[in-house]
This record gives C-alpha cells, structure tokens and sequence, in this order.
C-alpha cells in the first residue's frame, strides 16, 4: 500500500488512494488514453451543464421538460400503481427541474411516497435537501450522496416500500450500449418485481441535430470538457495547459453514438501529483464521453433483455427523445 498524502494547489489533502485519482491515472496511463464523464460534474462543471441546457443547440433537456410539464398527470398515474405507498428514487437528480413537474403533481394528488434523490454530486444533494421542501411544500424529502447503487442499497435498507427509480435526462446514454444493459441488469437486481423504472432516453434523430447538440457554435461544450482537466489540476495537483488542447464531438448515425473527445494541440507533458508524468504526443486524443442515441425498438428490447417489461413510454411532441416506463419482472 503506497498511499501518500501531499498538499494540493488548494490546500486540500490529496490521498492518493482516492478513487477519483486512482481513475484519472488509471485513464491517462491507459492506450488510448480516456477520462470518465461522471466526474464532469463538480461545482463548475454542475454551472458549466446548466449554461448548456439553455443553449440553443442542447434539445435533450427541452424535449424531456416537454413531456414532464404536458403529459404530468399520465406520468404520475402511470407510476401511483394502486395508489399503495412508494419510494420515488432519482438517480443522478441534478437540480431536479424536470422532476420538480412530477413531485409537485404528486403532492397535489395526495399521493403517499418519499423523494430520494441520489447524486454524486454533495452540492446537488445539500441543494435539494435544503430547496424542495421550500419549493415543494408537504414533500418528504431524503436526498443520499454518492454511488448510484451504493445509494439504492442503502434506499433499500431505509425503507421496503415499492420503488419507482427514475434514470432521466438521458444519463443512460453516457454508457456503451452493453454497459448500459449491464446497469438495467444491475438495477433490476436492487429491486423486486413490481417496483419500476422511468429511464429517459434520446433518439436517434437527424445526425446533424444529435451533433450540433454536442459541438455548440458558443463552445459551452469544449468548456463543459476542459473544466475536467481543471478540475484534474486543481484537485489532483496536475498541470495540464488547457489552452493546448481542443475539444472533437462527432455522431456515427448507425451505431448511434455521439463522442467527445479532448486533443492535445502540441507534443506536451503533464504532471500529476508531482510524480505521474503523462506524455501527450500532438494531435492524441483523451476519449471523454459516450453519449449514445436509440432507437423506441431499442429501448424495448433493452427492457426485455434486462428483466423488466416494457409498460408503456411518453415521447416530447417532437418525438426526439421518450420516457420508458418499465415494471420489474
Ligand atoms: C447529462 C449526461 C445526459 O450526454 O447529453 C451534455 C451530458 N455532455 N453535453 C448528455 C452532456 C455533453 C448529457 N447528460
């Protein structure tokens, strides 16, 4: 065990045995060299997605309020069942905008559940503790940080109630298609039969549409990418020159997948820790993020092969994007 501890740019105490560094090393060090999206989302890359979803070319979020604000009573009668008491479990619940439409459709129908929210984001997570129940008045509220199903095991030992777990916003597409089956099956085997699912999912839709979505005229985007070299900077004690390196998103309409990619400009080096030295040959790319489109056949069979059955889904007027509504087998 050679954990050390050395002293940050912020002050902050670095243990390398975090798993953040053990990640970003692991990644770096890796051919070819790649970073894990779900650490975009410090406080700055939290702001940094918001100035995204209000930009002009970012649909996703759009589309899926869509359905959230016209289609709020279907939703919620879709995931009430009898009307019998239930956990509403979000995962990756952001500022919970979307959801905000639904909880307070619940509430004003009496319905009897709890709102776990679980992030791994402990801004996101203090945030909606202390918002919601101002916003939301009569919401029972207990928001959990950390590791999705960390989090679901311990909802789970909280309370035996049914569970309706939401994955909105398309976040499943941040994984490779089997990757993606994997955490259904993951999901499935936290839950009992009976208990659902509500997973937003972005469609495959005009390839120009899906790219200009994740290659943005104002660079929010290239932004949104470079924070976590940033962030790399300031909390592992790296020296990455962001100003050398450019963001690259392209779309593949048959497979499906958007990708972004971070491309070193010039032959460089980059220190982590003082002690990891990454060598970036010019024109190397770091592979960044998945972002992959379905088809509605797709996401049907996605349920089947994973232990649920499809119930039925809920599409924004554009039909860019749906809600799936999925009851555990
Ligand atoms: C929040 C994960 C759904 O993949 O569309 C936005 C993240 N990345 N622009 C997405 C993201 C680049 C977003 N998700």
């Amino acid at each position: 065990n050679n954990t050390q501890t050395i002293t940050s740019v912020s002050g902050d105490k670095l243990n390398t045995d975090d798993l953040f560094y053990k990640d970003v090393v692991k990644g770096l060090t890796a051919t070819p060299k790649r970073l894990e999206s779900k650490y975009f989302y410090d406080a700055n890359g939290d702001k940094l997605f918001q100035d995204l979803m209000n930009c002009d070319e970012y649909y996703p979020t759009n589309c899926e309020m869509d359905i959230f604000t016209t289609q709020t009573g279907a939703l919620a009668k879709a995931i009430m069942g009898d009307g019998d008491a239930f956990d509403l479990i979000e995962l990756g619940a952001g500022d919970a905008t979307k959801s905000s439409h639904l909880l307070k459709h619940l509430i004003d129908k009496k319905a009897n559940f709890t709102y776990l929210p679980i992030d791994i984001s402990e801004n996101v997570i203090s945030y909606l503790n202390i918002t919601l129940p101002v916003t939301l008045p009569g919401i029972s509220i207990q928001g959990l940080n950390g590791e999705y199903f960390n989090m679901l095991k311990k909802a789970a030992s909280i309370s035996d109630k049914r569970k309706v777990v939401m994955f909105l916003g398309s976040n499943i597409g941040n994984m490779p298609v089997e990757i993606a089956e994997g955490f259904c099956r993951e999901l499935r085997s936290h839950l009992s039969a009976g208990d659902m699912a509500l997973i937003g999912v972005d469609l495959k839709k005009n390839p120009k549409t899906v790219l200009a979505a994740y290659n943005d005229k104002g660079g929010i985007t290239k932004k949104f990418n470079l924070n976590l070299l940033e962030r790399i900077n300031r909390e592992l004690n790296a020296d990455f020159d962001i100003d050398q390196f450019d963001h690259y998103a392209t779309y593949d309409p048959e497979s499906g997948a958007c990708k972004s990619y971070l491309i070193s400009l010039i032959d460089q080096h980059v220190k982590l820790n003082g002690k990891e030295n990454i060598h970036f040959k010019k024109d190397e790319y770091i592979y960044m993020e998945i972002s992959q489109k379905y088809t509605v056949e797709q996401v049907t069979q996605m349920a089947s092969a994973t232990g649920f059955k499809h119930l039925t889904h809920f599409f924004d007027s554009k039909k860019w994007f749906i809600d799936a509504i999925w009851v555990a087998a």
